[in-house]
């Protein structure tokens, strides 16, 4: 991996174009890079590679740019690719890991995901000196095949897995070459920690409750309960070594920020398809039961939204 190389004129593939991978995408294609988006579904490729990828504003303008667009592992196609993001689903990390080991042995994969344990399942299929991660609280709405709606601004911060590997500067830099802003940080397992927080504390009352994320901020006992589940994971969080404070504060801020956005939850639930709740508050239940604590509010979110996550199944298949 040569992260000394100048950032200009990069291809990069993204796996998995959902909301956040066509946010992404778009940034990189109106900053001159080259686009390969490669999708789980044959239609989606012709659709992103006919029609391009569509982005709109918050004030509702319409941006249209070309990108690539491939089937899963189209090994031709991502022969000369610089860096790969990946930003499938928490529970799909596994396949995209084995996937990515098997195509390429040295470019710099970054995982731009929710939830906890992405760093982990990466890293046992790749090198962990090629991996770095980044969070963002950037609101994002998927439509269709081809278009991302950017509902709130966000912040977004990237970090290496293996310190001083150098790979998650030479993506910050990537991104500032699109003119977007992203923080390099030293710790990135605690930003990862500090994302999961906003995400238990919106995602699965947003979906429960099938508002948007601006919503919760209106219902006084809704922030109760909002507040409690955030407080008892970021407990669980402490007996793992992990000290994080302000976390509701954090979940507030992003709120009002996205507030016109559906969570990434909402949209999975209103799909029919599966939520990352296990990487969530699952994994707030898990690390609570080895720890011998109590995660009573994150236990309950999880099995409500597993629940609705069968019934919606059902109801639409
Ligand atoms: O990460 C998000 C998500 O929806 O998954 C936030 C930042 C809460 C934006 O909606």
């Amino acid at each position: 991996m040569n992260c000394e190389r100048t950032v200009l004129w990069m291809k990069i593939a993204i796996l998995g174009p959902g909301a956040i991978g066509r946010l992404v995408g778009y940034w990189l294609a109106s900053g001159g890079h080259q686009v390969v988006m490669v999708c789980r579904r044959t239609e989606q490729a012709e659709r992103l590679g006919r029609q391009g990828l569509t982005y709109v504003d918050a004030a509702g303008q319409e941006h249209n740019l070309q990108v690539e667009a491939v089937f899963e592992a189209d090994d031709e196609k991502l022969a000369e690719i610089d860096g790969l993001i990946v930003t499938v689903k928490s529970y799909d990390t596994e396949a995209a890991a084995q996937q990515i080991a098997a195509w390429h042995a040295s470019i710099p994969v970054l995982s731009l995901q929710n939830g906890l344990g992405n760093a982990e399942t990466l890293a046992r299929y790749l090198a962990p000196k090629r991996i770095s991660l980044a969070l963002t609280t950037h609101g994002a709405t998927a439509e269709g095949d081809t278009r991302v709606w950017h509902k709130g601004q966000g912040q977004t911060v990237v970090g290496d897995v293996e310190r001083g590997s150098g790979a998650a500067r030479w993506w910050t830099e990537l991104l500032m070459t699109c003119g977007q802003s992203a923080l390099l940080s030293d710790d990135i397992f605690t930003e990862v920690w500090r994302k999961a927080m906003i995400n238990i504390g919106i995602n699965p009352f947003t979906a429960l409750l099938d508002v948007r994320n601006g919503q919760l901020v209106q219902e006084p006992e809704v922030l109760r309960l909002m507040q409690a589940t955030v407080q008892e994971a970021e407990q669980v969080a402490r007996a793992q070594g992990i000290n994080l404070q302000g976390s509701f504060e954090r979940v507030l801020e992003v709120c009002k920020n996205t507030a016109a956005n559906s969570s990434s939850m909402r949209q999975d639930l209103q799909k029919g398809r599966r939520t990352e709740i296990d990487a969530m508050c699952g994994v707030i239940e898990e690390i609570a039961e080895k720890s011998g604590l109590q995660a009573p509010y994150n236990t309950f979110l999880k099995k409500m939204v597993k629940k609705c996550e069968t019934k919606w199944i059902i109801l639409s298949s």
